[in-house]
């Protein structure tokens, strides 16, 4: 952004919004130039634009030349999948639209479906299907199912945030995890997400800093610490990581133990070395290389055929009134949107009833059915992660270990094989 924007009025005001803040981000009413035509309700796709990485771990199913444990490799490969996923995740709206911007807020049902075609030379990929659904309003939740059927993968997560404001930076602490299956191998993965924040405000050009830890988790009791930070930290660059593998919970307490170490910036390139001592360019082999591994991007039916619940289709007044930076036409259209949400909210609080979810149900872990087991309890206990509806990645104990619930949200796949009016 040039210093003319920055020094606008409609930026100066919109700082001065920030200052104010409520704790509804999307409340902040931003100057057009800094709107996004997209909603958040297709971020999840950015869970799985490395297919390749994605279906990897199900290839390795035998000891390597040092003999070392598949399922230890099979970690450092989850790993590597979902460093990769990192410059999807946090990076792509400055790469492609010059900074980072501010996502359109999802209504309550709002979906977002499409699917990966397999663009290997042996077919060994095969389709991958996204399946994105707003789950919750207020607070906005975002749930989300990946599989692979010839693969037998499905990821599945849900992300929320909690965000607060100090001097020049907004601090967004995320809620949910990912849960990850290789049901060839019965093996799970629990994956938290890290806290991060944005920077640039002042100068009207944000971007996304990660910062804190998040823990990849294997049911066969190995684990990932991941650690970010920043320009001016212990790297002084941007995007850098540095992350641990150990062959357990316990093991993990102390870096010495450290199976593997892996360093470098996650939307550029890392290196790997066995051993705690952390990997150089010089001596090391290259872990992941983010510019050089291009991403594949989800496609998704064209919106004459998408249903009115479709995330495009919905939006498609208001995006392209921020194409146009036609402020008053974003305000109007938003408007219709909010308005008739708000209809149908009254109607069904008048009937007694509540929207009812597509492809997804709230689980409370702390309230379990009869019979009913989740996956990601287990992993908790592997790990020591809270199960509790806390900041993602809190363990038990922590400062942050306190809530009044344990509800999470749990893909149905029932449900999804039984629709009938959305298409892929
Ligand atoms: C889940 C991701 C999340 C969503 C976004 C904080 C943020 C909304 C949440 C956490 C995805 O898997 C990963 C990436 C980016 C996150 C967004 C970055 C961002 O700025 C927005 C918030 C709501 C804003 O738009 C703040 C106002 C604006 C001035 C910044 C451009």
């Amino acid at each position: 952004m040039s210093s003319n924007v920055a020094s606008s009025s409609s930026w100066t005001s919109f700082l001065k919004s920030i200052a104010s803040y409520n704790g509804d981000l999307s409340s902040l009413t931003a100057p057009p130039f800094i709107l996004s035509p997209t909603s958040l309700v297709e971020y999840s796709e950015y869970w799985a634009e490395h297919t390749d990485l994605l279906i990897a771990p199900n290839f390795i199913t035998t000891e390597d030349e040092h003999a070392h444990d598949p399922a230890l490799q099979r970690l450092v490969a989850v790993t590597k999948w979902f460093i990769s996923t990192l410059r999807s995740q946090y990076c792509s709206r400055n790469e492609q639209m010059g900074s980072e911007k501010k996502p359109l807020n999802p209504f309550l049902g709002e979906l977002f479906v499409g699917k990966w075609i397999d663009d290997s030379k042996d077919g060994k990929i095969g389709e991958t299907v996204l399946l994105s659904e707003q789950v919750s309003h207020h607070p906005p939740i975002t749930a989300y199912a990946i599989y692979n059927d010839k693969n037998n993968i499905e990821l599945q997560g849900y992300n929320g945030i909690k965000a607060s404001i100090s001097a020049t930076t907004i601090n967004v602490k995320q809620y949910g995890h990912a849960l990850l299956e290789y049901k060839n191998l019965d093996e799970t993965y629990a994956i938290t997400l890290p806290p991060l924040h944005i920077e640039g405000l002042i100068v009207a050009s944000p971007f996304v800093e990660l910062e804190g830890k998040s823990y990849i988790q294997s049911s066969k009791g190995y684990t990932a610490v991941i650690n970010y930070s920043g320009r001016g930290y212990f790297s002084g660059k941007k995007n850098s990581f540095k992350a641990r593998i150990y062959k357990d919970r316990l093991a993990s307490a102390q870096k010495e133990n450290a199976l593997y170490t892996i360093s470098g910036q996650w939307s550029n390139i890392s290196y790997i070395s066995s051993g705690p001592a952390t990997p150089s360019s010089k001596s090391d082999e290259i872990f992941f290389d983010a510019q050089k591994s291009p991403y594949q991007g989800l496609k998704v039916k064209p919106i004459e055929e998408q249903h009115d619940l479709e995330s495009r289709k919905a939006w498609k007044k208001v995006a392209d009134a921020i194409k146009k930076g036609d402020y008053d036409l974003i305000h109007e259209e938003k408007s219709k949107i909010e308005n008739e949400q708000r209809d149908l909210r009254n109607k069904e609080a008048a009937a007694g009833i509540e929207w009812q979810r597509r492809f997804f149900r709230e689980v409370d872990f702390k309230n379990l059915n009869d019979g009913q087991i989740d996956k990601f309890i287990s992993l908790a206990n592997l790990s020591g992660l809270s199960i509790n509806n806390v900041p993602s990645g809190t363990l038990t104990g922590e400062k942050d270990d306190k809530a009044l619930d344990a509800k999470h949200w749990r893909f149905i796949r029932k449900l999804w094989d039984e629709e009938k009016e959305i298409k892929l």
